[in-house]
């Protein structure tokens, strides 16, 4: 009678334990890494790189510049609009930035003055 619980209880714990390992993995398999731009990397231009992709969240995108003339700014809907960086995160500026992507819109743009307006910039939205 004892041996019947202990092994039921087991049996859960190696069931749960199943469970988070195929969890954890669909995160690792399903997790895609994109080069924005491609091969041109964040550049003038690379606004419509995101069409005809799709993205998840958990997804990361690597903006590859130089950091001498370019950076990188997460902002908001209008900032995206508008190109103004104002009130957004602090760049990134290291010309080699992973950035994962969030739930639902995720806009991007470089603060350099007069970059944004010559379309660097991207919205990338993470089902
Ligand atoms: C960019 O960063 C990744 C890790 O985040 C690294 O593996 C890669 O070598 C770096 N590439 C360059 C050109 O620095
Ligand atoms: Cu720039």
């Amino acid at each position: 009678m004892g041996e019947g619980r202990g092994s039921a209880s087991s049996t859960s714990v190696v069931t749960m334990l199943l469970l988070c390992m195929c969890v954890f993995h669909s995160k690792m398999i399903y997790a895609a890494t994109y080069n924005v731009g491609d091969a041109q990397g964040w550049s003038f231009g690379v606004q419509n790189w995101p069409s005809g992709k799709s993205f998840k969240a958990g997804d990361t995108l690597v903006f590859k510049y130089d950091p001498r003339v370019h950076n990188v700014v997460k902002v908001n809907q209008n900032g995206y609009n508008s190109c103004v960086a104002s009130g957004g995160s602090p760049p990134y500026k290291s010309g080699n930035d992973s950035i994962t992507l969030a739930k639902g819109a995720n806009y991007f743009i470089c603060g350099v003055p007069g970059h944004c307006d010559l379309g660097q910039k991207i919205a990338v939205n993470a089902n």
